[in-house]
């Protein structure tokens, strides 16, 4: 049976920006994505984006990959992510941003800059969220997601920066947006919450949420996380400067709705209505 939200985790997320949700995903799915995961390490596609890591270890970065992996594509549009983000939003229909891997092998100690997402991303609209899953138990020593509460009501854009030193990406500068404050030398000064995780827990959290990860300091457990990230009804179209060039398509111009090969319809309540 699909995960559904009960009305305390819908209003979590709505007050603080993030919400973990216990037990998503069951092990079926967690063995098609582990397996998935293994072939893109080995056979990576055009839109990886690792970056060196400051440690022993190796840090495994991609998106799109649910174009090159069939498993990926399943867990995309059929794992009851769509449903449980139109529930989240109210929505009459969920479309498809991206999905995105984030593999931090052992001993990677590079932390997740602080960020927010939808700076990167050519989309406008409040209806813009992420589930991510973890893999692997994580802890604070290897590399649990971390959320600054409530900061996905700032109406803040912080300019995107690369993740780490890397070759692969680069952001045009955005004269409207602003640059990302210190948050890891002033972290008392914000109100930082996150949460250890099992195999099958997902983060669900908005778009305009501030957040980041700490480097994965264990030498014997991965940190395999997977984030898929969905759309809702007032989501459109829009290349902003500084927005990832992976994510543009010729398909939609300026204001449209996101509906295109690129970003496709995965839930419609009609069509779950009437199934
Ligand atoms: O897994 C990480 O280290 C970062 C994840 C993240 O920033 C995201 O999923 O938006």
């Amino acid at each position: 049976m699909p995960y559904r939200a009960i009305p305390q985790e819908i209003e979590a997320f709505e007050a603080d920006g993030a919400v973990l949700l216990k037990g998503v995903i069951g092990p079926e799915w967690r063995e098609r994505v582990a397996a998935a995961i293994e072939r893109d390490i080995a056979n990576p596609g055009p839109f990886c984006h690792s970056y060196e890591a400051e440690g022993e270890g190796r840090f495994h970065g991609n998106l799109r990959v649910w174009q090159n992996d069939p498993d990926f594509r399943a867990y995309c549009f059929g794992s009851g992510l769509a449903e449980l983000a139109a529930q989240f939003f109210g929505a009459s229909k969920i479309n498809l941003l991206y999905d995105q891997l984030f593999v931090k092998e052992p001993g990677t100690v590079n932390r997740t800059r602080w960020h927010n997402d939808q700076p990167y991303w050519p989309v406008r609209g409040r209806q813009v969220m992420s589930f991510w899953l973890a893999l692997d138990p994580t802890t604070a020593e290897n590399g649990r997601l971390e959320f600054v509460r409530g900061s996905h009501l700032w109406d803040r854009w912080f300019q995107p920066e690369p993740f780490g030193k890397t070759v692969t990406r680069s952001y045009d500068d955005n004269p409207d947006y602003e640059t990302m404050p210190d948050i890891e030398a002033a972290r008392g000064n914000y109100d930082i919450v996150a949460w250890d995780m099992e195999p099958g827990d997902v983060i669900a959290f908005h778009a305009m949420a501030v957040h980041g990860a700490g480097g994965n300091l264990r030498s014997d457990v991965r940190r395999r996380g997977y984030t898929v990230r969905y759309t809702g009804d007032d989501a459109r179209y829009d290349t902003r400067p500084g927005t990832a060039k992976p994510l543009m398509t010729d398909a939609l111009g300026d204001g449209d709705p996101m509906d295109s090969g690129l970003y496709p319809v995965v839930w419609r309540r009609d069509a779950a209505a009437a199934a």
